[in-house]
Formats: C-alpha cells, structure tokens, sequence
C-alpha cells in the first residue's frame, strides 16, 4: 500500500459539475495571489491595502487611546478580526434540530488542540440544557448494586488527563463517489482534539460490581433523541474515560455538559454526550446507530458492522480551498494526522499527486490517538501542485489512496472513509478539492 500507482499521464479530474459550491463561504470565488483570506472566503470587498497612517514611522490608532480595562472581558473572546474563523454548516446537509452538524475550521487552527468554541457538532435531536445538580448517572443491569452517581459523586473517582481526537465516523463521508465539497472544513472538519479530564469508565463499573458473564454496556445519553449504543466491556474497562472538562474547563453544553463518554481512537457516535445511562449486559442492543447507522454497504449488498476504530487520516489544511497560497517564495504547508490505533508515526507530503514523496517534518506532542501537527516549509515559484499528505501509525499501517479504499469497499458508504485527499494549487494560488486516478 506504501506504492502509489499513478499514472504517469494523469491529469487531476476536477467533477467541478458534480460538486456544489458552497454559498456564502465561497461565494466569491477563490482569489489571486495577494488577495486577503477573509477576501478569499468572500466575506469581504477587496482590500485597498494597509493604512499607511498606521505603519512605521507612525504611531498606529490603537496606540493613541486608552484600552479597554479587565471588567470588559469576564469571559475572553477572539480579537473581532477573527470573527471568520467558526464552526460552518453546510445547507442541503442536516441543518435541522432533529439532526444538525457543522464543521471544525481546520484550515484556521495550528497546533493539536481545538479552541472549545470551534469544536465540530453533532447532533440527533439538538443539544441537552442540563442541570447539573439535577444531573444523574445510572449504573445498572447486570451489576451486583446498581447506583445513581451524582456530579459530586462522579468527582470524587481518581482523575485522568488525556488528549484525544473525536472524529465522526461520516467525516469526509461525502466524498465516497468523487470530489463534492470544496474546503477542508467541509471535507474534514468533523474532527477536533481536546485535553479531557474525567474519571476512568473502569472504576465507576467496579463500584457497582460487573456480573460474570456481562460483555457489553448499552451507553445512553439524556437529550431528546436518548442517543445510544452498545460498547464492548472490554474497551470500557480498557480506557473509556467518564470526562466533564474540555481543556481545563467544563465541557461545552455542546459536547455533553456536564458528563460525556470519551472513547480514544473510535468513531466519535460513540463518545455519547449528555450521558445518563448505562446499562450492563452481555449482548449487543441493536440500536439504531448501530443497525440503520453507522454500519458500511459494501458492493455485494452486506454491510460491515461495529466498525468501531478510525483508521489512520491525515489531510494537508493549508493550503486548501479557503486558504489558497497568496505568495510566491517561502511558504508553509501544514496539516493534521491522526490514528485511531496509536501514535502517528510519519507523515509523507507529495507536491506531484503522488510522484515523489517527502517526509513531513512532525511538530509539537505526538500523543496516542491525538491529532498530530506536520509541516513541510517549501519555495513556491507558481507551479501547479497536486498535494496529497499519507499517515503511517505505529501498527504499520499506511493511509490508502482513495482508487485502493474503494476497491475494498466500493461507494456505497457513507462512514469511515480515510483515503488520501489532494488539493489542486494553480498557477495563481487557487486552490481546488480534486481526485486523481
Ligand atoms: N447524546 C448524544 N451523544 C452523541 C450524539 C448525539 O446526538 N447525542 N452524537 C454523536 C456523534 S454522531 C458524534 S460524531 C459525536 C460528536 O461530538 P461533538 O458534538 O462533541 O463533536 O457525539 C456523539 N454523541
Ligand atoms: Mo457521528
């Protein structure tokens, strides 16, 4: 799988006629070297160029005022000039309270952790406005004492700090029949990586008492949609974690305020949110995201199931469509990998779709089933590019091509799509989502 079979002849296929252009992010169309990204996005009128009245020599106009004191920020917020960088939905894709998602901007992040206010969501029936005094977690089925934890209660289990990536288990899942979506927010953005603090699943189980023969817990969570599914016992005594910080302070309403799941390196339906249940038995519940839902169609009309872990991922995030390269000379080429087996070990950046293959260099931590940030720092003189990123992981495994994933598993699904992505750089920086074979 590490040889990439490209034809010597090939020329990128745009399917510009199959895909939709995103209103509203993209509307503008994507811009010319020189342009300013917010320009790029087309949110903004061409910029005239920088306030020659705020460059050196000169004193710049927010030097000339006082500021605004501490009592004007009780909690932090960007600087407005950020204000494009948030979570995206896409119209025609479940924007419904029944049944939302949108985005995590990749292309505007660096490092490994995702900010709390930019982490992708997803939703079966919107979020749950808990109380947190009211908050209960029950712990029953075949236990030797069933429980009713508190929040307090649950607080008072050893703690775990753990860094981990979510990735819905449909992310780039648009993507199974061709090039569709142009941004890498949308192709990918339904991952984000946090530092959780919480309580191992292990303990609290062991506190009520696992009955012999129990192999499997039904997980639910309290919104509206009572989201569940069943988990192997093994992985929950294994390394399940019961977390209710996000990055050092309590998790979003979003993310499952105040309790959430956290399963490291499996599929993000999993991780159930708003948790307030679980129960204990020794066969799988068959419950709808696990029957109708997130299960794969393969060609021959059966269906994978229980496809827990997300294989080994990466994608280039600069530059993508939204971040086209503006400048000709030095420039940077990041992305994201991530395995849900275990470390990244390497990441190999192409610049020719695929002819030749260099090794990324890999900054900041490398934890386990985390997000890991690589760069390539590359003299751009305005050639065409065709870049593609390929995870390894530390059991060996190399990230596919998209031609070799669908030759084991066709187009029929939705999930786990971990191909190879390429972005077409032209001549003048645009940047475009494109297949080649
Ligand atoms: N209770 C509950 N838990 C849930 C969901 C939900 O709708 N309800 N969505 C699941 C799905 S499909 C995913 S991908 C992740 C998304 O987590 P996030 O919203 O923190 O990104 O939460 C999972 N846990
Ligand atoms: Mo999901």
């Amino acid at each position: 799988m590490t040889k990439h079979a490209i034809d010597g002849s090939a020329s990128p296929t745009g399917h510009a006629s199959r895909r939709r252009f995103l209103t509203g992010t993209l509307a503008g169309g994507l811009v010319a070297a020189g342009g300013s990204e917010a320009f790029a996005q087309g949110r903004k009128k061409k910029p005239i160029g920088p306030n020659p009245d705020n460059q050196p020599p000169n004193v710049p106009d927010w030097s000339k005022t006082l500021g605004d004191g501490v009592a004007d920020h009780p909690y932090g917020k960007p600087s407005k000039y950020e204000a494009h960088v948030v979570r995206r939905d896409v119209e025609w894709l479940t924007a419904s309270r029944q049944s939302s998602v949108n985005f995590t901007p990749l292309h505007e992040l660096d490092g490994i952790i995702t900010p709390n206010g930019l982490c992708f969501e997803r939703h079966h029936g919107g979020t749950a406005d808990i109380n947190p005094f009211d908050h209960r977690l029950i712990v029953h089925g075949m236990v030797d004492k069933p429980l009713i934890f508190s929040m307090d209660d649950i607080k008072r289990f050893p703690r775990y700090n753990r860094v981990y990536f979510l990735e819905c288990a449909a992310n780039s899942g648009m993507e199974w029949r061709g090039a569709q979506l142009n941004g890498c927010q949308f192709t990918h953005g339904m991952v984000h990586n946090v530092m959780y603090t919480g309580v191992r699943l292990r303990d609290v189980l062991e506190e009520a008492g696992i009955k012999a023969g129990a192999k499997w817990l039904q997980v639910e969570g309290a919104d509206s949609a009572g989201m569940n599914r069943s988990l192997p016992m093994q992985k929950a005594l294994d390394d399940c974690l019961l977390a209710f910080k996000m990055n050092g302070e309590a998790l979003r309403t979003e993310q499952g305020y105040p309790l959430r799941l956290v399963v490291p390196g499996w599929e993000g339906n999993l991780w159930v949110k708003w948790i307030r249940r679980i129960e204990v038995g020794d066969m799988p519940w068959q419950a709808r995201e696990e029957t109708s839902k997130y299960t794969d169609l393969m060609a021959d009309g059966r269906s994978r199931r229980f496809t827990f872990a997300m294989d080994a991922k990466s994608v280039v995030t600069n530059p993508s469509p939204e971040a086209p390269l503006k400048v000709k000379g030095r420039n940077i080429i990041t992305g994201l990998a991530w395995s849900g087996r275990g470390k990244v070990t390497r990441v190999d950046v192409t610049l020719d779709g695929g002819r030749n293959w260099q090794e990324a260099r890999i900054d900041g931590p490398v934890f386990d089933r985390s997000l890991t940030r690589f760069y390539v720092d590359f003299d751009w003189q305005g050639q065409e590019l065709l870049v593609q990123s390929r995870a390894h992981d530390e059991t060996g495994y190399v990230q596919p091509s998209k031609v070799e994933l669908r030759k084991v598993r066709g187009v029929n699904s939705i999930y786990h799509n971990n191909g190879i992505q390429t972005w077409l750089v032209r001549a003048n920086g645009e940047t475009e989502n494109v297949e080649i074979s």
